[in-house]
């Protein structure tokens, strides 16, 4: 606090005044603790209406030549406290800045956190890779619907009311005309009603059939199916387009075809691949039945056709050396998390 300034004042007491100001500015100052608090002290220090001021303010009263003993003090002691101000003001802003400093400071060396990611379905995965190769082909992807029709999902397949592929042990009825699709050729069917020849699409998606669970048999399983119509396709476009495929997707591994029977296809084969040493069935396809272009008013007498079926889990399986179909249905994660 300034000292009260009397209506007479001596060049003694002001030079006190001068020297408490000088003590008190140094422990005030030294014992400041923010910018805040330091302006705060230059302002009642050295401001306009502050304690320095208050005393040069006295000094007019001194005898005129007294009067640069004070000021000469009273600026010394300015300048001083300026210095102090400054000084202080510095180390306390850097104070906070080692403060903030150790309390932002961030471990490289920290182990990261695990954040798992998730990913693809092995049966997705191998979806893909195998539409990936039709599309490098020349392949478009279709799909439909997995309920459907006993027109498309049999009829226009060739295969009449009474074949034995109808059977209820093979087929989910819904109702007399409604089911679930036994394979995706309907999707091709129904591409054929609405696009004229040349056509080249897959077909990838789930159907169903009623058999019993076992390590190699599921209800609901997923197929990709190929189809080609066009002029002049004959045997050898269907065995190269087969073989192509299966060699990229299992690596060149032989292949062979054997002669087999479809309702919808004729001629047909099944077609196996030596796997490890071992043939293994791993599709069935043949020349698209006059019957069946006949059906959808495409001229078999111009165009041709061939098609081909696969089960994904099979392949899925074989790929992987997965043994129990079960495990990709049951979404325990530490099995498909290997993949
Ligand atoms: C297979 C085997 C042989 C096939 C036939 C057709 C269609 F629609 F063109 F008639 N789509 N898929 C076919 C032929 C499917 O799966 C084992």
């Amino acid at each position: 606090m300034p000292e009260p300034v009397s209506a007479t004042v001596s060049l003694q007491q002001l030079t006190d005044q001068l020297e408490q100001l000088e003590a008190r500015a140094g422990q005030q100052i030294a014992a400041a603790a923010s910018a805040a608090e330091l302006e705060e002290l230059r302002v009642g220090l050295l401001g306009k209406k502050g304690q320095l001021s208050a005393v040069l303010g006295a000094m007019g009263k001194l005898p005129g030549d007294e009067r640069p003993l004070v000021g000469q003090r009273a600026n010394v002691l300015k300048e001083q406290v300026q210095g102090l101000l400054s000084e202080r003001l510095a180390a306390v802003k850097g104070a906070a800045m080692a403060e903030r400093i150790a309390a932002e400071t961030l471990d490289v060396t920290m182990p990261a956190t695990f954040t798992p990611a998730g990913h693809r379905h092995p049966l997705i995965s191998t979806i893909e890779e195998i539409t990936d190769i039709f599309g490098g082909l020349g392949y478009r992807v279709e799909e439909g619907p997995e309920i459907e029709s006993d027109h498309y999902n049999f009829t226009a397949l060739n295969i009449p009311p009474h074949h034995p592929a109808r059977d209820m042990q093979d087929t989910f009825y819904l109702s007399e005309h409604e089911l679930l699709r036994t394979h995706t050729s309907p999707v091709q069917i129904r591409h054929l009603e609405k696009n004229p020849p040349p056509v080249r699409i897959v077909a990838p998606g789930r159907v169903y059939r009623r058999d019993a669970v076992d390590a190699t048999h599921s209800p609901v399983f997923h197929q990709v199916e190929v189809l080609a119509i066009d002029e002049g396709l004959d045997f050898s476009h269907l065995r190269g387009t087969v073989t192509t495929f299966l060699q990229q997707f299992f690596g060149d591994l032989p292949v062979r075809f054997r002669a087999s029977y479809f309702p919808f296809t004729e001629p047909s084969a099944e077609v196996d691949v030596q796997w490890r040493g071992r043939w293994l069935e791993v599709m069935g396809c043949g020349m698209v039945d006059p019957a069946v272009l006949e059906g959808l008013g495409i001229d078999p007498e111009r165009y041709s056709g061939f098609a081909a079926g696969l089960g994904v889990e099979r392949f899925c399986m074989v790929r992987h050396g997965i043994d129990d179909i079960r495990r990709l249905f049951t979404s325990d994660l530490r099995f498909l998390e290997q993949f």
